[in-house]
């Protein structure tokens, strides 16, 4: 198994300067030195500042943000079926409309999102017009055609392939739609009360009994907001560091993995590259139980 890493130093999606800076401040603190040599690297284009219109209220640089899923698109399903595993870094969450779009392509598949937020919003109930919101959503089918129409004109994703994890700031059109559509919630207490390995077993066979592949979108916000000064909206009441490395781990150990994705660092917010190093240490996770797993004679 090759890595794949791909930098999305994508913006748009929100409206604080800085979290583009998130993947050259991770190579500054030496990825490229934990990934092994023959690594594929790609970085996604994002359209200069100047051809960034701001003129709609409810899907907020809607062309800076499609410029950069669109190819962000491309290179997920061509790594995917050139049987490669992306580690895709970012970069704003809106970015994960071109991640979930690029594996649809590939097959169904399940989704782990790991999130303060549900990023289930569409323009209509967005309270902030900002598309990092809105990812799954679009995913879906949900909201403005040229977000969900990004990679072709079906689907991306289906309710019952997605497991939430450290959901705790729902807006209150999120939530009609989790109830509707019946999506799975693991809220922090549950990963408190019953553990990491408890409730990452029931996430996987929940999946499982639906899929036979994954991939995990892990949002910075959802580790607890004392933990992570240096990103767009932190919120209280979130993942310990032990526990988000559990997670990964867990995550890392399944062969049906096929893709992980670290958003929402932003270096400009952060206290003493507080934020940036506990990104750091979680991408040093992720590698390091796959290499481990590889180690340990997994077929290659
Ligand atoms: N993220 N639900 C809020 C909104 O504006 O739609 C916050 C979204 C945050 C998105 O953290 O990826
Ligand atoms: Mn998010
Ligand atoms: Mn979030
Ligand atoms: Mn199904």
């Amino acid at each position: 198994m090759q890595w794949s890493y791909i930098h999305v130093p994508l913006r748009y999606g929100q409206g604080k300067l800085g979290v583009d800076q998130g993947p050259a401040k991770l190579n500054e603190l030496g990825m490229e030195k934990l990934l092994p040599t023959e690594t594929v690297k790609h970085t996604i284009r994002v359209l200069p500042e100047s051809e960034i219109r701001e003129n709609e209220e409810h899907l907020k640089r809607v062309d800076g943000v499609l410029h950069t899923v669109t190819e962000l698109a491309e290179v997920v399903h061509r790594e995917i079926t050139a049987n490669r595993f992306p580690l895709i870094v970012g970069g704003d969450h809106s970015m994960a409309i071109g991640t979930l779009a690029g594996l649809a392509q590939t097959g169904p598949y399940g989704v782990i999102w790991v999130d303060a937020h549900a990023d289930l919003n569409t323009g209509e109930t967005s309270p902030s017009g900002n598309i990092h919101g809105m990812p799954l959503a679009a995913a879906m089918g949900m909201g403005d055609v040229r977000l969900t129409e990004v990679g072709g004109r079906e689907p991306k994703l289906s309710p019952e392939h997605l497991v939430y994890i450290a959901l705790r700031d729902i807006d209150e059109g999120e939530m009609n739609e989790i109830n509707r559509l019946g999506i799975k919630v693991i809220t922090v207490e549950e990963v408190r009360t019953r553990g990491v390995d408890v409730i990452m077993q029931e996430a996987l066979s929940y999946l499982r009994e639906r899929v036979n592949r994954f991939y995990i979108s892990f949002d910075m916000d959802s580790l607890d907001a004392s933990l992570v000064p240096g990103t767009g909206t932190p919120v209280d009441g979130g993942l310990t560091e032990v526990e988000a490395k559990a997670i990964l781990t867990e995550a890392m150990k399944a062969d049906d993995l096929i893709a992980v994705e670290l958003v929402e660092l932003n270096p400009s917010l952060d206290r003493d590259n507080m934020t940036a190093n506990l990104a750091y240490r979680l991408c040093e996770t992720i590698i390091k139980s796959k290499e481990n797993l590889l180690l340990e004679g997994e077929t290659v």
